[in-house]
């Protein structure tokens, strides 16, 4: 049976072109393979077809302009999707849809607000009012009442019995109008009970001694290199905190990467590194002259300061020193790994992120800042935790308050399972034994102040001003001794305490878990760093410390040896070093480790990019729209098309890739559980558990913590992934530098899109949105690679040589492509352009009919187009000759300048060698006049590789609204400007008279006392 095939509900378009027809007569096709592409001025989409079959009869031809309803192709089909049908099936899987998913959660609460309503109308009358009771205990005896009755349900059926009955109160009160929060912080004790404890199966003596090996070693190491040159700084106290964190994660939970597991993600604090080398050198994976070499990195076999993949590729996978970066990042990498799961391209192996951060460090606003996404998103892989040293660099990071408990309201309000470590063992028999209560209260009052206060003294303090405040809580302690007080431990370095944490993180579902450990800070290191204001930054121990911290942790070294601050490693056949590398066995291998086995990905055929090639004929689009066209075809790429990760922060719509919504869905882990409103049309918001674009809302911050995750996917899964990010320019590297910085640091591979770029091009949108200097940015990267394309087939051989250098021959760089919002005709690529284009710059066009004075035109993105236009003024009306140059990258220029000019130096005797510059320029006459829409440094940077006279214009100061031909004159880089800029440079030059361009000033109505640009 023939059916016809026509154009669905396309949304405001009428009178859509068509651009490309992917069927013949005769192909036999599948239900949702595209028939044809249409494109608006703003987007283009592919339409599929409704049913299988075979394709009867095309009714369209390419250039045809089609509207809803409009018959596309006739198709030899079984079934028949009228509208009729359509209609019903929308009935049916509506009605579906609702009893589907009225959730018998759901109901329970329509059905208690509906008796809340009906009880509320019995109440209103007999409703009394009470004194209020200011929040101090009016009534004792009752208040006794009901804790008896509370320990009765406890001790009869258990916990959870009494927290339903609880909750059944607390929802009685607010359904009186009581408004406070009851649960999100709990008393200032641990979250998990003695009782359900799960039992560490390691022998705690052994660990001990390691630990303390560990110990020694990290801060031999800070305090050895600056010794050798008190430059080079170093940390110990932080690692001193977080010794036993790291120890039980390493002996019990955290597998390694191997052959049969694909490893779990470890983001160590910064701060921590020295911890990481001296446990390394006890497995003998850095020798002891690497650890000599801490912070000295210039030469061989240096260690980096902190973790950093580009300096350590072979050990540090996640760079988190930059504060606030390595829990954001974590987050979109545990998402990012449900992604690959549920698309289908991992396997699920319950491996788990898990990230250290300091309780300062969560001031950042990254590093809270996505929580909500990590519950929402029920990331159950996720899990932080936060060494709650209650220090800072310059002092108690909530001296007044506590932050473990304003940390526990936050994360627990975000969806989050809280645990707390707070206490000890040694404080359980206490704890048991305050019958009265006041122990726990005395802990909830007492503020981080205090608590750091007590460990910088000793346990008579203690005893005093702890314990001391109440007489009942003096005699809990009489029978013990300062140093038993003392001895009070605190939960963090406590590893019985903080493997019952892991171990309940790990098994918790559907949340992710955060871990509040309370620590010291400089654990150990006594009178000169324990608990101390400055013990950050304290590298230098002296010999007494030394010592100190030696006996402290029976390090077995002789006092000669301590003096000599030598590492410590026992034999190979001793118990520590056979425990501890049958633990990391046992656990598949070593971390931190950083490898890749992940296969290249095989770049695509050339037809892909046949059709940007050519000349758009009369069309006129933007580089962004070539762009969004560009990735559409490489969706039909067979290797290409599953790894391409359309990554947008809430912005598809103004670069026109709507269109992917429903061709590739948008990712959403629990489905699409609603009819989305446009579920009619053709770029509906389909949201899918197999989606493959990541509509990341209007973060950049999260939506570069996607381009990490997926650019580092060929390490941290083995599976090279291409991550398109695609952004408002000037929201990108103004805006998230550091975390692009991080993506080079990571050795990211994937692409940047600044759309709408050029300070003049956006036009519009004014000041803070107009960017002219984020390819200034992009310079400062080193591993970036950055072009400003005017044309479709310049971003085509600049995209596709992308795809072989990173995913094909895998190298360690990132692109930033800079793409605009002006529609213009594209030309046809000219022959042999192909190197010039990469290389940064290649001859466009001649203007050689008079054959006298002749000019260097080099032009760079939209202002390019300005400079053809000059070109043509100049030829004609001046009679002067010009080259146009099109610039694709002043960046590149710059960087082979540099390196030409380097080696030049460093080759004095030797002939020297031209830079690329030179290389084009140097046969050519005429000054240099050189003009892009971004700030002139952009075109100054190759300055110094040429000889010849050079004038650079650009879009320096603030942009501001306006029409793109009024910015263009307001920056001075319009065609008339640069004909007059032009024509008294060749004055100067005194290559023609000043005449020209006196003329050229009154002729375009240049106004001579307007400010310079950059002072308005
Ligand atoms: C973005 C950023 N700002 C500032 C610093 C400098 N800095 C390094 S450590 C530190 C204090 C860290 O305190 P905390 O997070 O509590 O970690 P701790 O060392 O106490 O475990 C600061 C301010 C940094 N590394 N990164
Ligand atoms: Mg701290």
């Amino acid at each position: 049976m023939s059916n016809q095939i026509s154009v669905p509900d396309i949304g405001d378009f009428e009178s859509v072109e068509i651009i490309e027809i992917l069927v013949k007569p005769g192909e036999i096709i599948k239900k949702n393979d595209p028939i044809v592409t249409l494109e608006s001025d703003k987007s283009s989409v592919e339409v599929p077809s409704p049913f299988d079959g075979k394709i009867l009869k095309l009714k369209v031809k390419i250039g045809d302009k089609v509207s809803k309803g409009s018959v596309l192709a006739l198709i030899e089909s079984e079934k028949i999707e009228t509208t009729e049908t359509l209609k019903e099936k929308k009935e049916v899987k509506k009605e579906r849809y609702i009893r589907k998913n009225i959730q018998p959660e759901t109901e329970k609460i329509i059905k208690q607000a509906e008796s809340t309503v009906a009880q509320e109308s019995l109440k209103q009358e007999k409703r009394k009012i009470y004194a209020q009771p200011n929040g101090a205990d009016v009534d004792p005896v009752e208040t006794q009442e009901w804790l008896d009755s509370l320990n009765a349900v406890l001790s009869k059926d258990g916990a959870d019995r009494a927290q339903y009955i609880l909750k059944k109160l607390i929802n009685e009160t607010y359904k009186e109008g009581s408004s406070q929060s009851l649960t999100r912080i709990t008393p200032y004790i641990n979250t998990i009970s003695v009782s359900s404890e799960a039992k560490s199966p390691g022998d705690q003596n052994i660990e001990r001694r390691i630990r303390s090996l560990i110990r020694w070693n990290a801060a031999a190491m800070v305090v050895k290199a600056n010794k050798k040159n008190p430059e080079l700084g170093g940390h110990i106290g932080t690692f001193a905190s977080a010794a036993t964190l790291y120890d039980v994660g390493m002996n019990h939970f955290w597998r390694a990467k191997n052959n049969k597991f694909g490893g779990d993600l470890i983001y160590f604090q910064g701060h921590s590194a020295p911890g990481m080398y001296a446990r390394a050198f006890l497995e003998g994976r850095l020798t002891a002259s690497q650890l000599e070499n801490f912070r000295q990195e210039v030469g061989v076999d240096g260690l980096s300061s902190y973790p950093h993949p580009w300096l350590m590729p072979k050990f540090w996978q996640f760079p988190t020193v930059s504060m606030g970066l390595g829990p954001i990042l974590s987050i979109y990498q545990a998402r990012f790994t449900k992604y690959l799961i549920n698309r289908g391209l991992i396997k699920d192996e319950n491996r788990k992120i898990w990230t250290f951060l300091g309780d300062g460090e969560t001031d950042e606003p990254e590093s809270l800042g996505a929580i909500s996404l990590a519950s929402r998103e029920k990331l159950d892989n996720l899990i932080f935790v936060i060494n709650c040293n209650l220090q800072r660099l310059d002092g108690p990071v909530r001296g007044n308050g506590k932050i473990i408990q304003e940390l526990e309201g936050i994360f627990r309000g975000a969806g989050w399972n809280v645990i707390k470590v707070i206490w000890g063992s040694y404080w359980d028999q206490l704890l048991s034994k305050d019958k009265t209560g006041l122990l726990i209260k005395r802990m909830n009052e007492c503020v981080d102040g205090e608590y750091q206060a007590f460990k910088a003294n000793d346990g008579s303090y203690v005893r005093e001003k702890f314990f001391g405040k109440y007489p009942e809580l003096k005699d809990l302690v009489s029978s013990m001794t300062d140093r038993d007080i003392w001895k009070l431990n605190r939960g963090g370095h406590d590893p019985h305490k903080v493997y019952a944490a892991y171990d309940e993180a790990i098994k918790t579902k559907g949340k992710p878990t955060v871990i509040l450990a309370k620590t010291i800070k400089g654990y150990g290191m006594g009178k000169s760093g324990e608990s101390i204001n400055i013990t950050h930054q304290q590298k230098k121990l002296g010999e007494e410390d030394l010592l100190y911290y030696r006996d402290r942790f029976d390090i077995p070294l002789t006092d000669k040896q301590v003096r000599n601050i030598e590492f410590y490693k026992p034999n190979e056949k001793s118990e520590e070093i056979k425990y501890l590398k049958e633990r990391r066995m046992k656990l598949g291998g070593n971390l931190p480790e950083r490898t890749s086995y992940a296969k290249s990905i095989k770049k695509p055929a050339k037809d892909i990019f046949e059709n940007m090639l050519k000349s758009s004929g009369s069309r006129e689009m933007s580089t962004t729209m070539a762009l969004v066209r560009m990735l559409t075809n490489l969706l039909r790429d067979k290797n290409i098309a599953p790894r391409l990760v359309p990554i947008i922060p809430d912005e598809a719509r103004t670069f026109g890739m709507e269109g992917f919504f429903r061709k590739i869905g948008i990712y959403a882990h629990e489905g699409q559980k609603y009819e989305p409103e446009d579920s009619e049309q053709l770029s509906s918001y389909r949201e899918d558990k197999k989606g493959q674009v990541l509509e990341e809302g209007i973060t950049e911050t999260g939506a570069m913590s996607s381009f990490i995750a997926a650019g580092t996917s060929y390490t941290n899964h083995d599976l090279e992934m291409i991550p398109v990010y695609t952004f408002y320019s000037m929201f990108g590297f103004q805006r998230v530098m550091d975390l692009i910085w991080a993506a080079g640091d990571s050795q990211t591979r994937g692409f940047l899109i600044g759309a709408t770029s050029g300070r003049t091009t956006l036009a519009g949108e004014g000041l803070q949105h107009q960017d002219g200097h984020s390819q200034l940015l992009a310079a400062t990267i080193p591993n970036c690679i950055s072009y400003d394309p005017t044309y479709a087939y310049e971003l085509a051989i600049i995209f596709q040589d992308g795809l072989r250098r990173m995913h094909d021959k895998q190298e360690n760089i990132f692109y930033y492509l800079t793409t605009m919002n002006e529609n213009y005709k594209h030309p046809t690529m000219p022959k042999n352009c192909e190197k010039g284009i990469l290389k940064g710059m290649y001859l466009l066009k001649e203007f050689k009919n008079k054959g006298k004075i002749n000019v260097q035109l080099l032009g760079s993105g939209t202002i390019l187009r300005e400079m053809i236009f000059a070109a043509e003024i100049l030829s004609k009306e001046y009679n002067i000759d010009s080259d146009v140059w099109s610039v694709t990258s002043f960046n590149e220029l710059r960087k082979d300048g540099m390196k030409i000019e380097r080696k030049n130096l460093l080759n004095p005797a030797e002939k020297p060698e031209k830079s690329y510059v030179e290389k084009c320029l140097s046969e050519k006459d005429g000054p240099i006049i050189a003009a892009s829409d971004y700030m002139r440094s952009f075109a100054d940077q190759i300055r110094p590789y040429t000889s010849k006279s050079f004038y650079s214009f650009g879009t320096d100061g603030y942009g501001r609204s306006d029409s793109r031909k009024n910015l263009r004159k307001f920056f001075e880089v319009d065609k008339e400007h640069i004909v007059t800029y032009t024509l008294s440079a060749l004055a100067k030059e005194q290559l023609v008279p000043s005449s020209n361009a006196i003329r050229a000033i009154k002729k375009y109505k240049i106004d001579k006392n307007k400010l310079n640009p950059i002072l308005l």
